[in-house]
């Protein structure tokens, strides 16, 4: 059996599910912090718990919150792992603006909290950070490793500090932490209040007589969408590199949020002007209008290149809703 042993935060959210297949397929054994909920939170890794040879054998869940500091030191003491990847978030930029504090608990200190356990229990061991392209907030795109923040919620100011304090543990510590600056991901998973995949259900769902209208907020954003199973591999690459280093995740195209409409409802041969409609609702306080990453230094450095643009994304997950409709 492997020697690596990863922990995952954040392991019942769309990329921890993506993150932890990858790292099974490569012989890891995956321990992931899973959250007590009055339901069940763990559909997207639930067929990897229905698997006998998996579950309890190269796959462990433990019951953790980024809140609980103690929680954390007690696990990384009892687990050793040698790979870290802290994804654990309140990762919704409007509800960020609502539950400011919470948000900067479990994003923000949640991130020294488990940085500190590292420390604490002097387990060797490497660290992924999430971080993000909302980071770069107001500054104009493109966006590098280069370019300064601005953060325009909450939640991208929370990511600045935990970026910040994963740098700085790097350099006091000498901690082998790594910065992904991950520019927005997508995929089937992608939880149903993000736009891509309220576009996307929202679209089957009309297509097929099940809905009227969908309503949206600031449809002239622009972003740049990659896939998520893509991106998951890119963190993986920054742990196995020689030094610690931050590096930019992107594909380096940007849609507005229209064009991914646009996208969405040719999939299904309808014309999206007929159904999408704007709800004020949905308007964040401040806006972030364009991100697109340059990620040249992560195609050199990692030999790290996306596949998916955001045309086929979309087709891609408006097609996964049709089918799912019509099973
Ligand atoms: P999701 O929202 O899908 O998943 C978030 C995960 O964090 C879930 O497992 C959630 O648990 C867990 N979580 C939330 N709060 C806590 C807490 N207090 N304690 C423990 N666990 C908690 O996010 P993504 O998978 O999309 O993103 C992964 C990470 O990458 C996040 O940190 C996000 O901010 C960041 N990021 C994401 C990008 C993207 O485009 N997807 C881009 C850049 C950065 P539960 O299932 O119980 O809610
Ligand atoms: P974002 O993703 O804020 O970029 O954060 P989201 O999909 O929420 O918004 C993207 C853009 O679409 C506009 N928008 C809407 N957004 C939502 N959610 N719902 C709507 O109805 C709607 N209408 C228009 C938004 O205003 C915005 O401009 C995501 C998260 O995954 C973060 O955790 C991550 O760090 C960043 O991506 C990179």
């Amino acid at each position: 059996m492997s020697s690596k042993v990863a922990l995952i935060t954040g392991i019942t959210g769309q990329d921890g599910s993506y993150l932890a297949e990858f790292l099974l397929g490569k012989g890891y054994t995956v321990h992931g912090i899973i959250r007590r909920s009055s339901s069940f939170n763990t559909g997207r890794i639930d067929h990897l718990i229905a698997d006998p040879e998996i579950y309890n054998k190269r796959l462990f869940l433990h019951h953790g919150d980024m809140t609980d500091g103690s929680r954390l030191v007690t696990l990384i003491r009892k687990l050793a792992p040698t790979e870290i990847y802290n994804l654990a978030a309140q990762s919704h930029v409007r509800v960020s603006f609502d539950e400011p504090e919470y948000t900067g608990d479990s994003v923000g200190i949640g991130t020294t909290r488990l940085l500190e356990a590292v420390r604490i229990s002097e387990v060797e061991t490497k660290y992924y950070q999430a971080s993000s392209s909302e980071m770069f907030g107001a500054t104009p795109p493109p966006q590098s490793e280069e370019t300064p923040f601005y953060p325009r919620s909450p939640y991208g100011a929370a990511k600045l500090y935990g970026y910040w304090m994963t740098r700085n543990y790097r350099e006091a510590y000498g901690l082998f932490a790594c910065n992904g600056i991950l520019f927005n991901h997508e995929s089937e998973r992608r939880g149903e209040t993000f736009v891509t995949r309220k576009i996307a259900i929202g679209a089957a769902r009309i297509a097929k007589g099940l809905q009227q209208k969908l309503l949206l907020g600031n449809l002239e954003a622009i972003r740049d969408w990659g896939y998520a199973p893509e991106f998951v591999e890119g963190m993986w690459l920054m742990l196995q590199q020689d030094k610690p280093d931050d590096y930019v995740l992107a594909t380096n195209t940007g849609f507005t949020v229209r064009e991914f409409v646009k996208f969405a409802f040719e999939e299904v041969g309808l014309d999206y002007d007929k159904y999408v409609g704007v709800d004020e609702r949905y308007y964040r306080p401040t806006e972030v209008d364009a991100l697109i990453g340059d990620y040249s230094k992560a195609k050199s450095a990692l030999g790290w290149s996306p596949k998916t643009l955001t045309p086929e994304l979309a087709k891609r997950m408006v097609s996964f809703e049709v089918n799912r409709l019509n099973a």
